[in-house]
């Protein structure tokens, strides 16, 4: 079994209903356990900033899919979701995004893990700390770490302490 971990999040419409709905259905895929949750944060956009706020969290997951079968999974719920491919770092109804998958490093065309932008980004880090405080970088064996999160627009939004939760 397969270790992995995957940011989602959303900011159109009724996002906790969309960040439920991508749990729900994670889930319920048969090579998928979602084994915990972090809590929901609302996080200012960043990259495009003309947009509205995001709800975000982060869960690990056991699979037997291998790491691209996981992708087209994931792409395959945020399409069920009424997920359109249209700006880079846009709005999006849900979005979820392949953290880390066991200690791979993975770098083909449509999936680099781990995720290349996550290091910096306060709206992964957060929850994926809560789930996972002393996880370390697959390929330079450092600790995570994120300085200021309130001040980088992450506000806890609504405490989740289990799975269930959200199912
Ligand atoms: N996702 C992006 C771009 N910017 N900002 C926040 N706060 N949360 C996101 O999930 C997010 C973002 C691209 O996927
Ligand atoms: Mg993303
Ligand atoms: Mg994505």
């Amino acid at each position: 079994m397969n270790i992995a971990y995957l940011s989602i999040g959303s900011n159109i419409g009724d996002r906790l209903h969309h960040l439920k709905e991508a749990v729900r259905a994670l889930h319920s895929h048969e090579g998928i356990d979602v084994t915990k949750i972090s809590s929901i944060y609302e996080t200012a956009p960043v990259g495009y900033t003309e947009q509205a706020d995001f709800l975000n969290l982060a869960v690990s997951i056991a699979t037997s899919l291998d790491p691209f079968e996981l992708l087209a999974a994931c792409q395959q719920i945020e399409n069920g979701l009424g997920r359109v491919r249209e700006i880079r770092w846009g709005p999006r109804t849900v979005d979820l995004d392949i953290l880390l998958y066991n200690n791979d490093n993975i770098e083909a065309e449509n999936l680099i893990v781990p995720h290349p932008r996550m290091g910096e980004r306060a709206f992964v880090l957060v929850p994926l700390l809560e789930i996972a405080p002393s996880i370390l970088h697959p390929v330079t064996g450092t600790p995570f770490a994120v300085e200021a999160p309130d001040e980088e627009g992450v506000l806890l939004w609504k405490k989740v302490k289990e799975v269930g939760q959200l199912l």
